[in-house]
């Protein structure tokens, strides 16, 4: 895992046009926003915002995958906890792709703490504590595109072109 993660890394840093309308962020709906049936909910909020999605699927994340992802807070009390959680059952993995979309994705998120995050952000409208917080976004264009590349092979990700983009941008 390790080693597809650094390639496929490698590779994307070398696809050019991963900056403004193309930027992209890796989104997932944790365990618990698949069990409270939040998918769609969510989904619609990047709709309707404007992003365009480029990647979809509802997988089970491995320890491997969840270890890699996760490797900035392994020495963190939580970790474990954490881990467990990731692993309790089905994820919604997804890429959406636009203008500042890293930036708006973590605004539209809320803080890590659902108590300090404001209404009508996610967390702020369908959590209440840190350990289930419904929602993963990546945190910087860096983070994405490590994140994108260790979730996803470049074959599931679809390149189109949407209808409304010039009312868009
Ligand atoms: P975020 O998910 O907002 O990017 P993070 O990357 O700092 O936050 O942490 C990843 C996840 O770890 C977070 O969504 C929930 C969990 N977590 C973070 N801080 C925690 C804490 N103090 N106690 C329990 N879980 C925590
Ligand atoms: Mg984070």
């Amino acid at each position: 895992m390790r080693l597809r993660a650094y390639l496929s890394c490698i590779s994307m840093q070398n696809v050019p046009g991963w900056t403004g309308v193309n930027e992209r962020t890796f989104i997932a709906v944790k365990p618990d926003g698949v069990q409270r049936k939040l998918v769609g909910e969510i989904v619609r909020r990047f709709e309707k915002r404007g992003f365009k999605l480029v990647g979809l699927k509802l997988m089970q994340a491995s320890e491997d995958l969840l270890r890699e992802h996760y490797c900035d807070l392994r020495s963190k009390p939580f970790f474990n906890t954490l881990m467990s959680y990731m692993k309790s059952g089905p994820v919604v993995a997804m890429v959406w792709q636009g203008l500042d979309v890293v930036k708006t994705a973590r605004k539209m998120m809320g803080e890590t703490n659902p108590a300090e995050s404001l209404p009508g952000t996610i967390r702020g409208d369908y959590c209440v504590e840190v350990g289930k917080n419904v929602i993963h976004g990546s945190d910087s264009v860096e983070s994405a595109q490590k994140e994108i590349s260790l979730w996803f092979r470049q074959n599931e990700l679809q390149r189109w072109e949407s209808s409304n983009l010039r009312w868009i941008y």
